[in-house]
């Protein structure tokens, strides 16, 4: 009986699917909520809708996830989303963390 085996030739591709990033936009006492909705419309591309429910939600509970994005892009918006706050004197954050 032949018990040789041949040497496998081919793998199946595998391909990382990045893992997508939170961006969450977190509670101050001192920004202004019409404020708020301005940048998250500006760097998010969100509707006047979405951003006042966003705003209003992090508002209530502390924090709201905006939007998912690859790492880079997510860390990228929310620094932009924070300095604009900055610039404009205001305290106002952005963080991200990894999805599960
Ligand atoms: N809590 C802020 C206020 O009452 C509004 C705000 C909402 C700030 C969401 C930051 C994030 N003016």
């Amino acid at each position: 009986m032949n018990t040789t085996t041949k040497p496998r030739t081919s793998t199946r591709p595998r391909v990382e699917r990045p893992k997508l990033h939170k961006v969450i936009l977190l509670n101050d006492d001192f920004t202004p909520r019409e404020f708020v909705v301005a940048v998250l419309k500006a760097e998010f591309r969100l509707t006047e809708d979405q951003s006042y429910r966003v705003m209003i939600t992090a508002h209530r509970k502390g924090s709201c996830v905006v939007a998912v994005f690859p790492r880079d892009v997510a860390e990228t918006k929310a620094t932009r989303a924070t300095d604009a706050g900055k610039a404009a004197g205001f305290p106002l954050q952005f963080t991200t963390e990894p999805e599960e």
